[in-house]
């Protein structure tokens, strides 16, 4: 039995929020969790604080998947981002420390790697294509095999996915919600211009992404879609809101494009039907919003049953902990997609130490026992929570919209 003796949360703020859990063995092993939820950190540090951590002294860190199922079921009220969110966190904690104990690196407990290294996606975008497509070009030049392009929109003031500072995206970016204005129409207009610009300049040999961010309904989907198909994108993300999964259907009618979903789903039931109709390529879910890599790894297996494959969300908003959680999932995981890498500030990095690394467009977790990152508590100690929100967007007559 490897008790379960100190649990704590950490809420850092290295330049933008993240919540950390961190157990600890009677053994003195220690494993950490990521709990980052986006502009509500603290109802999840909260739920580990007062609901999750009292129940988890004492327990025996080994059985991951009973302590797994005990604070999915015993919870009564299931789902959510904030439950699963904090069961992701202890299950990452949890899945840590076994590696820890055995010696090895996640991914030869989750039966070895499936491939040499994990190809990910850097983030191009620019106020105009043709910054965009300059930052894409650095991008090609540091080795990316894979590029997201986001750019502005002409007569719109701001628009997701395009960065003050280019390199570094990190949209929750005020203490209350900053108010941004959209036009599907304005948008609509630019984004076959831009893939257009982009094979022009960057050539067929590299994967070209887009993030649609929720904002169409689905036969401006599939006008988009049909649109975009000359240039090949990798996919098309998010390309409508996925509280009705129909919606996927009238998209597929109208478009080879490859659909990508699934960053704000918390759990498989969120994408039963999407996976089980084919309506989407890729699923998006991550580590530290879909319960941990115990569950993580079920829908997984449940997606490549219909040849989806994974795509797991990696903005800056997730933290390092996620990260190489994600990456040795990656390493093994047999129906590897891509891995999103938005990569993190260099204050980050410092409070979150890793042994994951960058080479030839792709990641590797490394061979450190556990997940190889850790959070260094004294360092994370100087930086207080700062409130932050995610913005909310308006359709141009004011109307709510979804950003
Ligand atoms: C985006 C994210 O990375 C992505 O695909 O959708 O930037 C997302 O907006 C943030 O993670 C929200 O916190
Ligand atoms: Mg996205």
């Amino acid at each position: 039995m490897l008790k379960i003796a100190d649990a704590r949360v950490i809420v850092t703020c290295p330049g933008r929020n993240f919540v950390t859990l961190v157990i600890e063995t009677s053994d003195g092993v220690r494993g950490v969790g990521d709990a980052t939820l986006n502009g509500r950190e603290l109802a999840v540090a909260s739920y580990l604080n007062d609901h999750v951590i009292p129940c988890l002294i004492g327990r025996d860190a080994h059985r991951i998947e009973d302590i797994w199922q005990y604070l999915y079921r015993g919870a009564y009220w299931r789902r959510g981002p904030v439950t699963m969110s904090a069961i992701a966190a202890v299950d990452t904690a949890l899945w840590d420390i076994k590696g820890k104990v055995a010696g090895l690196p996640l991914y030869q407990l989750l039966g070895g790697a499936s491939r040499e290294n994990v190809m990910v996606y850097g983030h191009a975008n620019g106020v105009s294509i043709e910054d965009t497509i300059a930052v894409a070009a650095d991008y090609q030049a540091q080795g990316y095999k894979a590029i997201r392009l986001q750019c502005g929109v002409p007569g719109l003031p701001s628009t997701y996915g395009v960065s003050k500072d280019k390199y570094f995206y990190e949209p929750a970016d005020a203490d209350l919600p900053t108010e941004n204005v959209w036009s599907t129409s304005k948008y609509l207009r630019v984004v076959p211009e831009l893939f257009a610009a982009a094979r022009d300049t960057l050539g067929w040999d590299v994967h070209l992404l887009h993030d649609v961010h929720h904002r169409l309904t689905p036969i401006e989907a599939g006008r988009l879609g049909k649109d975009l198909e000359p240039y090949r994108p990798f996919w098309m993300e998010d390309a409508v809101v996925a509280d009705n999964q129909d919606s996927f259907r009238l998209i597929r009618q109208h478009t080879t494009t490859p659909l990508a979903v699934g960053e704000i789903f918390n759990s498989v039931w969120d994408a039963k039907q999407l996976i089980q109709e084919q309506l989407v390529d890729y699923i998006r879910a991550t580590v530290v919003h879909a319960g941990g890599i115990t569950h993580l790894r079920r829908i997984a297996s449940f997606a490549d049953m219909y040849n989806v494959r994974t795509g797991c969300h990696g903005a800056t908003d997730l933290s390092p902990v996620c990260m190489a959680a994600a990456l040795h999932f990656d390493l093994s995981v047999p129906n590897f997609g891509i891995q999103e890498y938005m990569r993190h500030t260099e204050e980050t990095d410092a409070v979150f130490p890793h042994s994951y690394s960058f080479a030839d467009g792709a990641l590797h977790p490394g061979d450190a026992p556990g997940l190889g990152v850790d959070i260094d508590e004294q360092l994370a100690a100087k930086y207080p929570y700062k409130r932050a929100y995610l913005p909310v967007n308006r359709l141009e007559d004011g109307t709510l919209f979804n950003w």
